[in-house]
């Protein structure tokens, strides 16, 4: 079991696998969602050039069965770490779902975006909230039309060549720094290990002397970085791990 004791900071990285058992599909694995699609076709800024209403139906896809999917025992682990722990936990994660939020998790960074969040590609207008469905056209930015300019709207997801914000990476390090003079933890779960930065971040956490844990159904790439490894679904290994269940 990882012990959350008084003097533990845990920071913990979750992928599409900690979302499998409430039914949202992962990427890479066997029916996952890059099966049906390339992903230079989906989730890259060329992609959307080329053809954004393509990427605008693979993402509405997305939206549609996301919106129906509901937190599962692993999402709710995490929110029970995260009330003990306080500040001293921090989730960082790839999914873009908001299950971990809907869960109770405050102390959230979503690295790769969201996925109910729609901005506009020409502007620098925030990100507003959005569950619409564009499958038939695709949708423009009302605000620079009032300017007399034409620019779509996009999903507000970090495609594959773009840049992480910078804020994230901040928080991330400030996290590290300040568990780094205690017992710093960190817990990868439900993740290839196969995407950077993200993958990279067992890494920086190890460099500062923390104790690294990982929760996957399978040997992830990056695999070899962890001193403990708990093989099983993140729904039924994250609650035991954690002493919540
Ligand atoms: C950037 C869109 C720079 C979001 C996604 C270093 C080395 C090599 C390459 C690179 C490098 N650094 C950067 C790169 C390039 C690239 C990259 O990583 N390429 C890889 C593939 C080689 N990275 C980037 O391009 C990043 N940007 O570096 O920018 C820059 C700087 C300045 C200026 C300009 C640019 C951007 C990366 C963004 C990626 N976006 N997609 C979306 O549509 O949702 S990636 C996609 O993969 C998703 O976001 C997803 O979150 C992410 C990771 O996937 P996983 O979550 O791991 O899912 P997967 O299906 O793969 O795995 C599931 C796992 O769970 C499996 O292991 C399975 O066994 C397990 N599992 C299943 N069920 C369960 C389970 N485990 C437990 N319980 C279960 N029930």
């Amino acid at each position: 079991m990882l012990e959350l004791t008084d003097d533990t900071w845990l920071m913990v990285l979750t992928g599409a696998g900690v979302s499998a058992e409430s039914g949202v599909p992962t990427f890479r694995d066997a029916g996952g969602l890059w099966e049906g699609e390339r992903v230079e076709d989906v989730a890259t800024p060329e992609a959307f050039e080329r053809d954004p209403l393509r990427v605008w139906r693979f993402y509405s896809a997305r939206r549609e069965a996301a919106g129906g999917c509901a937190p599962n025992p692993g999402h709710l682990a995490l929110a029970e770490a995260e009330r003990r722990l306080g500040e001293r936990f921090l989730l960082v994660t790839q999914n873009v779902d908001r299950l971990h939020r809907a869960a109770g998790n405050e102390n959230v960074v979503e690295l790769h975006g969201q996925l109910f969040l729609t901005r506009c590609a020409g502007c620098p207008r925030p990100p507003f909230e959005d569950r619409a469905l564009y499958d038939e056209a695709v949708p423009e930015c009302d605000e620079c039309a009032a300017k007399g300019r034409r620019s779509y709207l996009r999903p507000h997801i970090v495609w594959f060549g773009e840049a992480l914000s910078e804020a994230h990476f901040q928080r991330i390090g400030a996290f590290l720094d300040g568990g780094a003079r205690q017992r710093l933890v960190f817990l990868q779960a439900g993740t290839s290990g196969a995407v950077y930065p993200a993958a990279g971040l067992v890494n920086e956490a190890a460099a500062l002397g923390a104790e690294t844990w990982l929760v996957n159904a399978e040997q992830p790439y990056n695999g070899s970085r962890f001193e403990h490894f708990h093989q099983g679904r993140s729904g039924e290994v994250l609650p035991r791990l954690l002493g919540v269940g």
